[in-house]
């Protein structure tokens, strides 16, 4: 029977133990667990299965925590989890309370940093080991980058310092050539050319077998071939960017032999200069439906594993598949319609227009910046772009939404994913702020529709708006079935009242208005008797229609999936304030200053107050505190 391993590791300091002839068993080990967990949990299966050996070898050669391993987006470090100290946890993966599904420092000492966003492992690395040094700390500090981090600008501003402060750092670039889908751009097609390039690569292996076959190799000797290997690399691949930019480049190593990355790293770790590290790896390696599809293996749902088949079949409609169905039949007439990406094409819905409608889809790479400032020179210059986004990935281009859109005012609709709670990826990538950041910007609409329809319309609204629009909407399923109706301008600014109340109002947006009149239906139970208003536009508000519901010093409820800080309550206030109703009690439901952890949506609505029961019993406890006594405006 084949020895196992991966049970009698509770630490990196385990992994050293193993013999190197049996690491493969290991990283199998490894494998299998992560195939189970994430069948049965979801997560990010292709990514950490193809990361599994440079984990492994990462953990033999260097000393965690001591030295640190830093992970671009995070996504790839299930392996990295499992050896360090939470095998046993791993079954909890994304869920509440349990383990993460990105590195967080606060879980365990050897998640140096907390990630989830692309482009920050050189930055931080380089940050890290500058402290260090500056400290006198001794340690290594390894940063592993994808492949697609190199189609973010951040990558390149470490990059360019990390060459010139010439420090010891070693960048580990694990090359699967993908990001979600396909990685795009020049970086891309020149690491392609790097790895297929026939001449470099034959020649580099029959010196290497050249100087195997020479007895004892003298440092001359060494040092000749060195010198032989680079000028054939610049003569066959010339100017390699990252010697250019002051990286040693060492590469492209297979990343998946766990006994040829061993062999490179040993070599180069000891370097004293800024390294890069080049190896080739296979989205899903090991696990086969993952690496047919690694796409839809990138952020799987629980799946069974025989068949690589979803474990539950569901028919739900997701505001992201309204988006991209709406988005096709408006550019079907309307030629001026582009969609723009930040290498997120399924996840925002956008494979469709893709497919119909190639030269006006624009996938620009994780580069969420240049995202924003493309789509406002497009819409300079006469076109009507749509930036398809997730609510946490445009906090990237905040500067960009002001200087490069609203500023110009140039017509940009974005079309923002995943606003409010996401689940089980937890606070990187919850859209909570998108609200408070966006209506503070001058010139910029902002709107979120109560359901599927009202998506259709708003989108219909913002290419025929002459300025920048942003409508935000949450991962979640519509909440009412979709109606055949034609898409219809929704003038903008204008609230709609849902139900009548005659003891107060809740306003509020998105999926909560629905919610609210289930609350509203629970309260009249009671015999209170609240009215829910769909106020649409957070920005600008309807003002007529706050002074109708606010009448004779009504209260107002308001409810958002979004920070209470600057939202959409605090806009309600304001502007209740600013008409001069001072007498008008107010109570703001929405997420309080904080960061929110993982786990399954409506626990975390539920944690949050904002599932229907804690709305209900924070609307009794409001009312019921306004009849004894007098208050004005609270948040809870
Ligand atoms: C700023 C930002 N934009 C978008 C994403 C969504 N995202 C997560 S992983 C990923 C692709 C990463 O590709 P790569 O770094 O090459 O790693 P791989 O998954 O191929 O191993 C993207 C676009 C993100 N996490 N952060």
């Amino acid at each position: 029977m084949t020895k196992k391993y991966l049970f009698d590791i509770n630490s990196p300091q385990d992994v050293k133990k193993i013999p190197q002839d049996q690491l493969p068993i290991l990283c199998q080990e490894i494998r299998d667990l992560i195939i189970k967990v994430v069948s049965m949990r979801g997560g990010h299966l292709a990514s950490s299965l193809g990361a599994v050996e440079i984990i492994t070898a990462l953990h033999y050669l260097f000393d965690a925590p001591h030295d640190k391993i830093i992970w671009d987006v995070g996504h790839q470090a299930y392996a990295h989890k499992i050896l360090t100290g939470r095998r046993e946890q791993f079954c909890s993966l994304r869920t509440y309370k349990g383990i993460s599904g990105f590195p967080n420092q606060f879980e365990s000492i050897y998640d140096t940093f907390i990630v989830g966003h692309a482009n920050t492992a050189i930055s931080v690395g380089l940050g890290m080991l500058t402290a260090m040094n500056m400290r006198r700390i001794n340690g290594k500090v390894i940063s592993v980058i994808g492949d697609a981090t190199l189609t973010g600008g951040m990558a390149y501003e470490a990059l360019n310092n990390a060459g010139h402060m010439k420090k010891n750092f070693l960048v580990i670039l694990n090359d699967n050539e993908m990001a979600i889908s396909k990685n795009v751009g020049g970086m891309s097609k020149y690491l392609n050319k790097i790895i297929t390039a026939p001449i470099y690569n034959r020649l580099k292996k029959d010196i290497s077998l050249l100087l195997e076959k020479i007895p004892t190799i003298g440092h001359n000797v060494i040092k000749t071939s060195q010198k032989l290997e680079e000028s054939i690399k610049n003569l066959i691949v010339p100017g390699i960017i990252f010697e250019e930019l002051g990286f040693r480049y060492f590469g492209p190593v297979d990343g998946n032999d766990i006994f040829e990355l061993i062999k490179i790293i040993k070599s180069i770790k000891d370097n004293s200069e800024p390294t890069i590290l080049h190896v080739i790896t296979k989205k899903g390696k090991g696990y086969k439906p993952a690496e047919e599809n690694p796409e839809s293996f990138h952020g799987a749902v629980p799946f069974i594993i025989e068949t690589g088949e979803p474990a539950k079949k569901t028919s739900v409609t997701r505001y992201t598949d309204v988006f991209g169905d709406a988005l096709v039949d408006i550019a079907k007439e309307n030629t001026k319609v582009v969609a723009i990406t930040a290498a997120m094409c399924s996840g925002t819905g956008l494979k469709q227009f893709e497919e119909k409608f190639p030269d006006r889809f624009f996938d620009v790479g994780i580069a969420e910046q240049h995202a924003v400032t493309f789509a406002g020179g497009m819409a300079k210059e006469g076109m009507r772009p749509i930036v398809a986004i997730y609510s946490t990935f445009l906090q990237r281009s905040y500067d960009q939404v002001m200087h490069d859109v609203c500023l110009q005012n140039v017509p940009v609709c974005f079309a923002i994913d995943r606003g409010g709670l996401v689940g089980t990826d937890g606070p990187t990538h919850h859209g909570v702020f998108d609200l408070s950041y966006l209506r503070n910007i001058p010139r910029m609409v902002v709107a979120q529709p109560k359901d599927g329809n009202e998506l259709r319309s708003l989108l219909k609204t913002s290419v025929n708006y002459d300025g920048p629009f942003a409508i935000r909407f949450p991962r979640n399923t519509i909440p009412a079935p979709m109606k055949n109706e034609p898409m219809t301008e929704i003038p903008v600014g204008t609230a709609e009242i849902i139900r009548q109340g005659s003891d107060a109002h809740i306003l509020t947006l998105g999926n909560h208005v629905y919610i609210a009149q289930e609350v509203c239906d629970k309260l009249a139970n009671e015999g209170l008797n609240v009215g829910v208003v769909n106020a649409r536009f957070i920005k600008p508000l309807d003002l007529d229609m706050i002074k109708t519901v606010i009448k004779d010093n009504k209260p107002i409820i308001t409810i958002e999936d979004n920070v209470l800080m600057g939202g959409f309550g605090s806009a309600v206030l304001e502007a209740i304030q600013d008409m001069g109703f001072h007498a008008v009690p107010v109570l703001r439901l929405g997420i309080k200053d904080e960061f929110i952890t993982h786990g399954e949506l409506p626990e975390l609505y539920h944690l949050c107050g904002l599932d229907s029961e804690g709305i209900r019993k924070s609307i009794e406890s409001f009312l019921e505190r306004i009849s004894s006594r007098s208050i004005f405006a609270i948040s809870e």
